[in-house]
């Protein structure tokens, strides 16, 4: 058996001759590949000395706004781990300034004012998502320019739910009676926010697909709140005008939900390429609910705090879990951890490209 706490940069190409993009189409696809594609949600984030270095200098803001900037921080990680995707550097709340909210980030977000009354609704109309949010367009085309033609570009935008969540005060994942108390309160009106957000989401993402994103995934990190029947209300129509639209015209995309394992069923009825499953559920049971999907996932990002052998154990296991599942993305359950060693991302990226299937 190969010694994969000694793997020294095997170069890509001995495994697979496709290119980081065609592999990573192909899988979109559901077709099955000798070798696995690995990405990590926040793979450029603070456990990087680089990004903590570029942080020094600017907020997180200007970072997100300067095309420059955030095309360099997202190709940093790609070609310092050898990864497989680029996701543009960027975070799902710009959408809410246009809609007149102050978005601060401390360095958790923060909105001003919180959405709370009903008159509040007036506040979204749509708006064109290149006339506020060109500087996201502007980092994919800057940073497609500096990694090339071969590696796909990610493209992402928050679910309407998730960011109505946001909007209703949620913060660090707390204080979801704030958003049931608007919902059930002003469900009209709860309604037709959700719908304008639905409407400005679908054009920000064809946006960026026009400036070069392969494939375009969707945060609903907060939908797993929701009860199985709420999910239907509250989140699944809106995921589906946005997936609808997306599928009309031809962009590949995905969904992530944070804890997701109750609404599998719902998940299953719903027509994007790709589901990204957090860790908790068992990624080929849930393959065998999801089936034909095309899963990503699902390494704890907490096991990555811990020895580098452990690590590449875990990720071994989910490989082999997987071998033989046409269309299948290697990934975290969640995003990298502030703490982790740059060291154990390595091992995991190197893991996956050793593992012939
Ligand atoms: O420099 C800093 O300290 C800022 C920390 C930070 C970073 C690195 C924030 C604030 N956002 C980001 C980048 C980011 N956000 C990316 C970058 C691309 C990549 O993956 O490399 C992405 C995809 C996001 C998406 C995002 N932002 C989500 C969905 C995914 C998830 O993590 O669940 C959510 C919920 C946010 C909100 C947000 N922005 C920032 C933080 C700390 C948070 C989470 C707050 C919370 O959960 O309450």
């Amino acid at each position: 058996m190969r010694d994969y706490n000694n793997i020294q940069n095997e170069g890509l190409s001995r495994v697979d001759s496709m290119s980081k993009k065609e592999l990573f189409l192909a899988n979109l696809e559901g077709r099955w590949t000798a070798r696995t594609p690995v990405w990590m949600m926040r793979q450029a984030g603070r456990y990087m000395q680089e990004y903590r270095n570029v942080r020094q200098r600017h907020s997180f803001e200007e970072i997100c706004k300067t095309p420059e900037i955030a095309a360099d921080v997202t190709c940093t990680p790609v070609t310092l781990f050898d990864l497989d995707a680029a996701i543009i550097f960027s975070d799902i709340l710009f959408v809410v300034e246009p809609f007149g909210f102050k978005l601060t980030y401390e360095p958790g977000p923060a909105i001003d004012p919180s959405l709370s009354s009903r008159d509040q609704a007036g506040r979204f109309r749509p708006y064109d998502p290149v006339d506020h949010l060109s500087f996201v367009g502007d980092a994919i085309v800057d940073a497609k320019r500096c990694l090339g033609p071969d590696i796909p570009m990610i493209g992402f935008c928050g679910a309407p739910f998730t960011i109505f969540c946001f909007l209703c005060g949620v913060q660090a994942a707390r204080g979801f009676f704030k958003p049931y108390k608007y919902m059930m309160n002003y469900t009209e009106e709860t309604r037709e926010i959700l719908q304008v957000i639905s409407e400005v989401s679908l054009e920000y993402l064809k946006m960026q697909a026009d400036a070069g994103a392969d494939y375009v995934q969707l945060f609903d990190t907060f939908a797993g709140e929701l009860s199985a029947e709420e999910f239907e209300i509250w989140s699944k129509p809106y995921l589906d005008y946005i997936i609808n639209g997306l599928n009309e015209s031809g962009i590949p995309s995905g969904i992530f939900i944070r804890n997701s394992n109750h609404l599998i069923d719902s998940i299953s009825s719903m027509n994007m390429n790709s589901f990204c499953v957090d860790w908790k559920g068992d990624l080929r049971s849930i393959s065998n609910r999801l089936n034909p999907k095309i899963l990503q996932g699902n390494l704890n990002p907490n096991l990555m705090l811990g020895p580098k052998e452990k690590v590449i154990d875990k990720t071994l296991r989910i490989l082999e879990s997987m071998r033989d599942y046409p269309g299948y993305i290697f990934n975290l359950g969640h995003g990298v951890l502030p703490d982790t060693p740059p060291e154990n991302v390595r091992a995991v990226v190197q893991t996956v490209h050793a593992f012939e299937r």
